[in-house]
């Protein structure tokens, strides 16, 4: 029997300072994926440009870097078949304004008119990235 997958969702400083890490749990066991780990962290510089590494160069890169750290975070892994994917469904996209409503970006974020898009979650875009990611957040 092979392992379910698995994937990296984190409640992303804005959503944490909003109260909202409740509600991003709930959506992800509403629909019926397990967490399966749990952890509050304040993500320091080195372990943010390790996880974000494809954007380095980009003119976000920073201001990603800068409000990721403002504050603590929460990361859990989540497990179900096609976890990964339907994840990204349950977030939207990652415009806010862009994000359909009923996602959690589309009902619980909005243009804030900063540097970076602060849109509340984070979540692997693919089997490779959740490996990767998960290592990064627990070890
Ligand atoms: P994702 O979070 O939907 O996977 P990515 O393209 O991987 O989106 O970007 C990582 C994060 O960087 C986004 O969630 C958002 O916070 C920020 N970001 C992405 N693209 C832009 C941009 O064009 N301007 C400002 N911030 C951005
Ligand atoms: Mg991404």
């Amino acid at each position: 029997m092979s392992s379910p997958e698995k994937t990296l969702i984190l409640v992303k400083p804005d959503g944490v300072r909003r109260g909202l890490v409740g509600e991003v749990i709930s959506r992800v066991e509403n629909k019926g994926y397990k967490v399966t780990n749990l952890r509050m962290l304040t993500a320091d510089r080195a372990l943010l440009t390790k996880h974000y590494e494809e954007h380095q160069g980009k003119p976000f890169f920073e201001p990603l870097l800068e409000f990721m750290s403002s504050g603590p975070i929460v990361a859990m892994i989540a497990e179900g078949e096609q976890v990964i994917q339907g994840f990204r469904k349950l977030a939207g996209a990652t415009d806010p304004t862009q994000a359909e409503p009923g996602t959690i970006r589309g009902d619980l974020a909005r243009d804030m008119g900063t540097k970076v898009i602060q849109n509340i979650v984070h979540g692997s875009d693919s089997k490779e990235s959740a490996e990767r990611e998960i290592k990064i957040y627990f070890n």
